[in-house]
């Protein structure tokens, strides 16, 4: 068994889940924040059998899209006055990113 980890943009969480649902996956979702936008994203929690992980990666891969934004740089210059100036960025955030890790047990009680 495999633990997928997708760290999916929060547009395309419930249309992922939905996906996934449909093809009888299990999921949990969990509401996170990304550590350089400082905004919210959501993190799923797939365990699928081994022979049906290609399946799901595929459904993640087909339904989340990556987008341009814009954000405030969570590092600001500092400008000759001292005064620290925020500047925006463009970063392109990823369809998903995605961990596969081996389940060394599974249980449900
Ligand atoms: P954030 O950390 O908020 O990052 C959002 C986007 O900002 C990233 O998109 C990337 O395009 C850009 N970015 C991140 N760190 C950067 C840096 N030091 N310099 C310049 N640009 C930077 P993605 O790479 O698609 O990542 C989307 C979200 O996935 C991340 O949100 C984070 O929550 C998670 N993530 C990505 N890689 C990860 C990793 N190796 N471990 C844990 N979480 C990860």
């Amino acid at each position: 068994m495999k633990l997928i980890i997708a760290i999916v943009q929060d547009e395309d969480a419930s249309r992922l889940i939905s996906h996934l649902m449909a093809d009888d996956f299990r999921v949990t979702k969990l509401a996170t924040t990304g550590g350089f936008l400082r905004s919210g994203n959501t993190t799923l929690l797939i365990g699928v059998e081994n022979e049906r992980l290609e399946n799901a990666m595929g459904i993640v891969e087909k339904v989340c899209k990556s987008r341009k934004q814009i954000a405030t740089s969570p590092a600001p210059i500092s400008g000759a006055t001292g005064v620290f100036v925020p500047y925006p960025i463009e970063v392109t955030v990823g369809g998903a990113t995605v961990f596969v890790l081996d389940v060394e047990q599974f249980a449900k009680f």
